[in-house]
Protein backbone atom coordinates (compact mmCIF):
# COMPACT_ATOMS: atom_id res chain seq x y z
CA UNK A 1 0.00 0.00 0.00
CA UNK A 2 2.69 2.32 0.97
CA UNK A 3 4.41 1.98 -2.10
CA UNK A 4 1.32 2.77 -4.02
CA UNK A 5 0.84 6.35 -2.58
CA UNK A 6 4.83 6.62 -3.36
CA UNK A 7 4.17 6.35 -6.82
CA UNK A 8 0.97 7.56 -7.15
CA UNK A 9 3.07 10.61 -5.58
CA UNK A 10 5.74 10.70 -8.59
CA UNK A 11 2.89 9.96 -11.12
CA UNK A 12 1.55 13.73 -9.55
CA UNK A 13 5.04 15.42 -9.66
CA UNK A 14 5.71 14.35 -12.91
CA UNK A 15 2.38 15.03 -14.32
CA UNK A 16 3.07 18.23 -12.95
CA UNK A 17 6.54 19.27 -14.24
CA UNK A 18 5.48 18.31 -17.58
CA UNK A 19 2.56 20.49 -17.73
CA UNK A 20 4.62 23.39 -16.43
CA UNK A 21 6.77 22.66 -19.30
CA UNK A 22 4.27 22.50 -21.78
CA UNK A 23 3.34 25.89 -20.63
CA UNK A 24 6.35 27.72 -20.56
CA UNK A 25 7.11 28.20 -16.81
CA UNK A 26 10.39 26.22 -16.89
CA UNK A 27 11.36 27.76 -20.14
CA UNK A 28 13.29 30.77 -19.34
CA UNK A 29 16.53 31.50 -21.11
CA UNK A 30 17.68 34.46 -19.00
CA UNK A 31 16.92 36.47 -22.07
CA UNK A 32 14.54 38.90 -23.82
CA UNK A 33 11.57 37.02 -23.58
CA UNK A 34 8.60 39.62 -23.28
CA UNK A 35 4.85 39.21 -23.50
CA UNK A 36 4.99 36.06 -21.93
CA UNK A 37 1.67 34.49 -21.33
CA UNK A 38 1.80 31.23 -19.62
CA UNK A 39 -1.92 30.39 -20.63
CA UNK A 40 -3.47 27.68 -22.71
CA UNK A 41 -1.71 28.48 -25.90
CA UNK A 42 -0.29 26.14 -28.18
CA UNK A 43 3.33 26.71 -28.37
CA UNK A 44 4.87 27.19 -32.09
CA UNK A 45 8.95 27.74 -31.83
CA UNK A 46 11.32 28.36 -34.32
CA UNK A 47 15.23 28.59 -34.38
CA UNK A 48 16.69 31.62 -37.15
CA UNK A 49 19.79 32.26 -37.68
CA UNK A 50 20.42 35.89 -38.85
CA UNK A 51 23.93 36.79 -40.31
CA UNK A 52 25.58 38.94 -42.99
CA UNK A 53 26.82 37.25 -46.63
CA UNK A 54 29.14 38.87 -48.69
CA UNK A 55 28.55 39.08 -52.56
CA UNK A 56 30.48 41.14 -55.08
CA UNK A 57 31.89 43.17 -52.03
CA UNK A 58 28.62 43.94 -51.00
CA UNK A 59 26.60 43.18 -47.81
CA UNK A 60 23.59 40.93 -47.81
CA UNK A 61 21.97 40.69 -44.05
CA UNK A 62 19.18 38.09 -43.85
CA UNK A 63 17.72 35.99 -42.00
CA UNK A 64 17.32 32.04 -42.00
CA UNK A 65 14.40 31.22 -42.61
CA UNK A 66 12.68 34.12 -44.28
CA UNK A 67 9.14 33.08 -43.50
CA UNK A 68 6.99 31.62 -41.03
CA UNK A 69 3.63 30.47 -39.78
CA UNK A 70 1.68 30.31 -37.23
CA UNK A 71 -1.97 30.31 -35.91
CA UNK A 72 -3.58 33.18 -34.06
CA UNK A 73 -3.54 32.47 -30.60
CA UNK A 74 -0.38 30.59 -30.54
CA UNK A 75 2.75 31.43 -28.52
CA UNK A 76 5.45 31.85 -30.54
CA UNK A 77 8.41 31.33 -29.36
CA UNK A 78 11.36 32.16 -31.52
CA UNK A 79 15.16 31.21 -31.00
CA UNK A 80 17.72 33.60 -32.88
CA UNK A 81 21.19 33.66 -32.40
CA UNK A 82 23.37 35.91 -34.48
CA UNK A 83 26.34 34.73 -36.38
CA UNK A 84 27.66 37.04 -38.51
CA UNK A 85 27.56 40.79 -38.36
CA UNK A 86 25.76 43.13 -35.74
CA UNK A 87 22.09 42.78 -35.66
CA UNK A 88 19.00 42.20 -33.70
CA UNK A 89 14.98 41.34 -34.32
CA UNK A 90 12.15 43.39 -34.16
CA UNK A 91 8.34 43.07 -34.96
CA UNK A 92 6.66 45.55 -34.26
CA UNK A 93 2.77 45.15 -34.24
CA UNK A 94 3.43 42.63 -31.47
CA UNK A 95 6.41 44.84 -29.33
CA UNK A 96 8.72 42.45 -29.87
CA UNK A 97 12.20 43.37 -29.89
CA UNK A 98 15.80 42.03 -28.88
CA UNK A 99 19.23 42.35 -29.25
CA UNK A 100 21.24 39.21 -30.90
CA UNK A 101 24.50 39.54 -29.30
CA UNK A 102 27.04 37.53 -31.38
CA UNK A 103 27.21 33.91 -31.18
CA UNK A 104 24.13 34.10 -28.56
CA UNK A 105 20.77 32.54 -28.93
CA UNK A 106 18.25 34.78 -27.80
CA UNK A 107 14.77 34.07 -26.98
CA UNK A 108 11.57 36.14 -27.63
CA UNK A 109 7.91 34.71 -26.86
CA UNK A 110 4.64 36.40 -27.12
CA UNK A 111 0.98 35.67 -28.14
CA UNK A 112 -0.26 36.02 -31.47
CA UNK A 113 -3.04 38.10 -30.92
CA UNK A 114 -4.41 38.93 -33.81
CA UNK A 115 -4.00 37.15 -37.84
CA UNK A 116 -1.82 38.99 -40.99
CA UNK A 117 1.26 39.05 -42.07
CA UNK A 118 3.76 40.78 -39.90
CA UNK A 119 7.06 41.79 -40.66
CA UNK A 120 10.30 41.13 -38.32
CA UNK A 121 13.35 42.89 -39.50
CA UNK A 122 16.46 44.01 -37.84
CA UNK A 123 16.87 48.00 -36.97
CA UNK A 124 20.50 48.31 -37.80
CA UNK A 125 21.02 51.23 -40.33
CA UNK A 126 20.35 50.03 -43.68
CA UNK A 127 19.59 46.49 -43.08
CA UNK A 128 16.00 46.46 -43.32
CA UNK A 129 16.37 47.69 -46.81
CA UNK A 130 18.78 45.58 -48.00
CA UNK A 131 16.98 42.39 -47.37
CA UNK A 132 17.08 41.23 -43.26
CA UNK A 133 13.38 41.17 -42.71
CA UNK A 134 11.12 38.26 -42.92
CA UNK A 135 7.24 37.38 -42.52
CA UNK A 136 5.36 36.32 -39.92
CA UNK A 137 2.40 34.92 -40.97
CA UNK A 138 -1.08 34.29 -38.39
CA UNK A 139 -3.35 32.56 -40.10
CU1 LIG B 1 20.90 43.22 -39.50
Amino acid sequence: MRNELVLGVIAVMVLAFIGLSLTGVFSSTGNAAKNVDTGNHPVKEFTVQSYTETKDGKYFPTFSPKEMTVNKGDLVRIKITNIKGMHDFKIDEFGVYTETPLNQEMTVEFVVDKAGSFEYYCTQPGHRQNGHWGTLNVL
